[in-house]
């Protein structure tokens, strides 16, 4: 197996456009909230200008109500759907960081749905490999100014919801099955361009998923994206356990950003965020994930049905996030543990992004191992101190990279790269790890 560091480096320069990196280049064309996330704390090392700056370009098409959209269309881009049109909605950009795509205050088309808040620890990771007090000073109040929006629009005693299952990152997950299947999507009509490729047909998402996905959407817009309609309109309300878990580090590491105020000569509204407030949201927001989203049968947190007041019972990886925002307590962290080691570790390549009944090794977010969530709950193993199956956790992220490839899923069986290749993720993780690691 062979080293592919310089490729990795190589993929990111490709897929970069003007002052973001686009997921992948026959896929996803547009810039996606989560992913630039990932690929910042992937260049944090490697290139910590370019770092900065994604995040600075994401950051500058924050709606003015704090939401981040889930995908900033800054230039079109053909084989995507749901492209512009379908959302119909733009924003002014932000006079935040320098240089872009699109000058600040012209108008950029979006998506009107978000993503987990993965921008803040990566926000932090970056301030703390460059120490720039300007990049510090730029970001504070988007940042605040968005996880101050997840508690006005979607929180309720300190969980946070999302509003279609796109906004969670992981789109198809078994979790979802009964909240989509309790509602109607009616006669929906649309093309999608993700199965045109005969390879992917059977590795995305099907149709009744899609059917449902697009309603969602059609919903919103015909509500004008109102969030105090949707609120009570959308038929699709979860507490989704990943969003949560980093939710909570979002606040943790916001606090941590605001602390290294720049004293007296600090900009005044970035010092305007108060650390001790967000402090403690993330204990509020901890407390309130063990108390109400612990499943001790299973051993991981699984997400909560607002509409159906009911639980989500699914032992998806999504659950063992939480370890990253240290929710866990001791007990639940043994338990998480028997969990982790019996179910998801019991596969040859670590960690299938679903363990439970009906598990797919080739589908999407039904089994897959994806690189993100590697690095998210290797991180989070570290924090308890299980330094030996985080170990596990990253070996086997790196090994499947080296020999199949900057795949964007893999099959946790025979370890066989599955869906897009070149796949900015998977190229930014391995640095981290790599750089990390020597
Ligand atoms: C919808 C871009 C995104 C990731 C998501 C992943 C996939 C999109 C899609 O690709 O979702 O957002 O069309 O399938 O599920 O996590 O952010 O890489």
């Amino acid at each position: 197996m062979s080293d592919r560091h310089a490729e990795a480096v190589e993929v990111l320069e490709a897929n970069r456009r003007e002052g973001y990196t686009i997921p992948s280049a026959t896929l996803y064309p547009f810039q996606w909230n989560w992913d630039s996330a990932f690929v910042a704390l992937g260049l944090a090392s490697v290139d910590p200008a370019a770092a900065a700056r994604e995040l600075t370009t994401l950051l500058s098409a924050t709606w003015p109500d704090g939401l981040l959209p889930q995908i900033v269309f800054w230039e079109d881009a053909e084989g995507y759907f749901p492209g512009p049109e379908e959302w119909d909605v733009d924003v002014e950009r932000a006079p935040v960081g320098e240089g872009g795509p699109v000058p600040a205050g012209e108008r950029v088309r979006t998506s009107a749905i978000t993503q987990p808040p993965m921008v803040v620890p990566a926000a932090r990771r970056v301030y703390e490999a460059t120490e720039d007090e300007s990049f510090r000073e730029a970001v504070l109040p988007p940042l605040a100014r968005h996880l101050d929006w997840w508690l006005d629009a979607r929180g309720a005693d300190d969980l946070v919801a999302v509003r279609h299952p796109w906004e969670t990152g992981m789109d198809d997950s078994p979790a979802w099955t009964d909240p989509l299947a309790a509602f109607d999507p009616g006669d929906v009509s649309y093309d999608r361009a993700d199965r045109k490729n005969p390879d992917l047909a059977d590795q995305r998402p099907d149709d009744w998923d899609y059917d449902r996905y697009v309603a969602l959407v059609r919903q919103g817009r015909d509500l004008d994206w109102d969030e105090t309609r949707l609120r009570e309109a959308s038929p699709f309300r979860v507490e989704d356990a990943l969003t949560n878990a980093l939710f909570v580090r979002a606040c943790e590491d916001l606090a941590a950003l605001a602390g290294n105020s720049g004293g007296a000569d600090g900009d005044p509204d970035a010092s305007a965020v108060d650390p001790d407030r967000w402090r403690a949201q993330a204990d509020a927001s901890r407390g309130a994930m063990r108390d109400r989203l612990w499943d001790g049968d299973l051993g991981t947190f699984v997400s909560r049905d607002r509409v159906g007041e009911r639980p989500l019972r699914a032992n998806s990886v999504a659950g063992l996030v939480a370890t990253y925002a240290g929710v866990p307590t001791d007990a639940q962290f043994a338990r998480l543990r028997e969990n982790v080691e019996g179910n998801f570790l019991a596969y040859e390549y670590a960690l299938p992004s679903y363990v439970g009944e009906g598990m797919n090794p080739d589908r999407y977010w039904r089994g897959p191992v994806w690189m993100n969530t590697n690095w998210l709950v290797a991180e989070g193993l570290r924090r308890y101190g299980a330094t030996d199956l985080a170990d596990r956790v990253v070996a086997d992220g790196v090994e499947l990279v080296e020999r199949e490839g900057f795949r964007e899923y893999f099959n946790p069986e025979s370890g066989e790269g599955r869906g897009s290749d070149r796949f900015s993720w998977s190229a930014a993780l391995y640095l981290d790890w790599r750089d990390r690691r020597s």
